[in-house]
């Protein structure tokens, strides 16, 4: 882990008189408000900031300003935004731990991305695949904000002296860039940004589709049977799993050459803590359908407790408005230590 920078922002603290190694390990990650969250989301990502939560300093962001990169109206990206909100607090994210904040917020995630242009390149832009997905086919029409993305993610990184960015597999160029816009800064203006890491996770990291494996399960996808939504009802699960796409054969088994089976084994064992080879074991010969029940009450049992603390948090919507208030708050306190920093030595500040 590269921690040249001192970590400059620990409130209270003086500049410069606690290194990142004297510190515990700073986590930042983020999620769009765009509607839809799904069983790969709540895998990939944030059951991992709950069980890791103890462990960092964190720092979540709704990314409401990343959300603008597609077509959205008002009254959805507000919807969503308090969804979303409610929807990390039922699945366990504590603002007692954690900092969780909206993130137009906090102003210094959009100052910074702009400064970050001058050291972004456009052809790495360019190369972005989540940029080439997204815009496939249509690049004179999309936003120059879906061209852009990836340096306003940078900030969102950068402006917290990010350690770890917990993250699912889609994201990993994205933190390759931020280390490369930081790298770039701190050769151009002096040593001011940490490096960060990302932290993907060996299993969960890319839950696929269920109606199609080799297509990640995704919020933007237009199927409904491709995805598990948390707040399903149990009859929408059950009917989803008995739906999915499974491989030639009849054996419950993980492999190269099954890759549905893979995809649903992967969740079978996310939700129940047991590892593949032990679910293989108890489904050896029993074929795809005892499986695929079983698999479809997991899920049910798992989202119930969920689902329940989410009717909670949607009847009293300001708990989670006085959460994010809170939240911003002490975000914006790191954040606007960090920008003093970073305008001073670009050369923003007379005298
Ligand atoms: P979209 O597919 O529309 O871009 P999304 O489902 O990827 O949306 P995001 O808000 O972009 O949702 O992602 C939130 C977090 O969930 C990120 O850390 C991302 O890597 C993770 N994630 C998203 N989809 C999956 C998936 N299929 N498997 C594992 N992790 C995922
Ligand atoms: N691009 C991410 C969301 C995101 C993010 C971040 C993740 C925005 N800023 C900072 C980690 C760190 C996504 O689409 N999942």
């Amino acid at each position: 882990m590269s921690t040249t920078v001192t970590r400059q922002l620990e409130p209270n603290a003086a500049p410069h008189t606690r290194t990142t190694s004297a510190a515990r390990q700073r986590v930042f990650s983020g999620i769009q408000p765009s509607g839809n969250f799904h069983i790969g989301n709540l895998l990939g990502a944030i059951n991992n900031w709950v069980a890791q939560q103890s462990l960092y300093d964190n720092v979540f962001c709704i990314v409401n300003l990343h959300a603008l990169s597609l077509p959205t109206t008002r009254d959805s990206l507000r919807a969503n935004t308090q969804d979303l909100a409610n929807t990390l607090l039922a699945c366990g994210l504590d603002p007692a731990e954690s900092i969780i904040f909206v993130q137009s917020d906090v102003r210094e995630h959009s100052e910074l991305c702009w400064l970050l242009t001058s050291v972004t390149q456009f052809g790495e832009l360019r190369r972005m695949t989540q940029f080439k997905d997204k815009s496939a086919g249509r690049d004179e029409n999309v936003s120059a904000a879906l061209f852009t993305y990836p340096v306003l993610q940078a900030a969102d990184i950068l402006l917290y002296d990010t350690n770890l960015v917990p993250v699912g597999d889609d994201q990993k160029q994205h933190v390759e860039i931020t280390r490369d816009l930081a790298t770039r800064f701190n050769a151009r203006y002096g040593e001011t940004f940490v490096l960060p890491e990302p932290d993907i996770k060996a299993a969960g990291a890319r839950i696929m589709a269920l109606d199609n494996p080799a297509k990640k399960m995704s919020k933007s996808d237009a199927t409904p049977m491709s995805a598990i939504a948390l707040t399903d009802p149990a009859d929408d699960i059950r009917r989803k799993i008995k739906r999915a796409v499974t491989d030639s054969g009849s054996e419950v088994t993980a492999g190269p050459d099954k890759p549905a089976l893979t995809n649903l084994l992967t969740i079978y064992s996310l939700f129940s803590g047991e590892p593949i080879p032990a679910v293989e074991a108890t489904y050896a010969g029993k074929g795809y359908g005892a499986f695929k029940t079983d698999l479809a009450e997991l899920i049910v049992d798992a989202l119930a407790p969920i689902q329940i603390r989410l009717t909670e948090l949607e009847a009293d919507p300001g708990i989670a408005i006085a959460a994010m208030a809170n939240g911003a708050d002490r975000a914006r306190e790191y954040a606007a230590a960090k920008m003093a920093i970073v305008r001073e030595r670009i050369g923003l500040t007379l005298a």
